[in-house]
């Protein structure tokens, strides 16, 4: 099947995925993984199920940053970087792709996002993932106290970070917005969306880091030449 026809069907699993899940009326654990994603990789994937199963959360929300003010001049389109989140998570029954950042016109904050699924799902109780990096600069990002009163941070511990400067960080931002934070081990993979875009640039192959479809669409697009 081309590829074109692999993020159609993929658009459409997902939607039928998200009408479950709206039409689910009890209270409902969600987890946000929220991303550049460029590209999404499996550190990323596996991250989210070992942290979904671990903590029993009903769903898994990835949300493709759209114009991120922490990250400018990224190369590759916002939809790009949406479909192959898309393309990712079709297989998986519990993870949703959720486009409400790529559609924002101005800068996309993790606070709106937020607010906006607090107000649009108020069964649901949100838990917010990072890496060990993104925690470690949480406090720069807009409203940081406002985002700890809307969800749950999960801090998952990531290869190249190191673990004692995380806990430090982790612990004075508990004492600083009175909240807690959750800090896990997750198994380690040492895989960067840097290193697929260096490796991709030079023509190196990244099969086995990122899934096949995204390869393939990666390639299809002629993206990280
Ligand atoms: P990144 O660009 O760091 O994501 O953005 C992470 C989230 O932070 C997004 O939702 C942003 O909107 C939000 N943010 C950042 C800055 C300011 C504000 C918000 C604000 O509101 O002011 P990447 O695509 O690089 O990575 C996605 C996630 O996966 C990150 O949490 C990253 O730490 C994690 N990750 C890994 N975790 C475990 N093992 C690995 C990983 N590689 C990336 N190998």
């Amino acid at each position: 099947m081309g590829i074109d026809k692999q993020v159609i069907d993929a658009t459409e699993r997902n939607r039928q995925k998200l009408e479950k899940f709206e039409a689910f009326n009890e209270k409902v654990k969600v987890g946000i993984l929220g991303g550049t994603f460029d590209p999404i990789h499996y550190a990323h994937l596996a991250t989210a199920e070992f942290i979904r199963d671990k903590y029993k959360l009903d769903y898994m929300f990835f949300i493709p940053t759209g114009n991120p003010p922490h990250k400018l001049g990224i190369r590759t389109d916002k939809y790009d970087r949406y479909n192959m989140v898309l393309l990712s998570t079709a297989s998986n029954d519990r993870f949703i792709a959720l486009d409400l950042e790529v559609k924002r016109k101005k800068s996309t904050y993790t606070v709106d996002t937020l607010k906006d699924l607090t107000e649009k799902y108020p069964n649901a109780d949100l838990y917010f993932i990072t890496g060990a990096d993104a925690i470690c600069e949480v406090d720069t990002w807009k409203d940081t106290a406002e985002n700890f009163m809307l969800a749950t941070f999960i801090a998952a511990t990531r290869p190249g970070i190191s673990l004692l400067k995380a806990q430090e960080k982790i612990e004075q931002l508990e004492r600083k917005y009175d909240t807690n934070i959750i800090s896990v081990y997750v198994p380690s993979l040492d895989i960067s969306s840097t290193y697929i875009r260096e490796q991709l640039e030079v023509g190196k192959t990244v099969r086995y880091l990122i899934p096949e479809n995204v390869d393939i669409y990666i390639n299809k697009k002629g993206l990280y030449k």
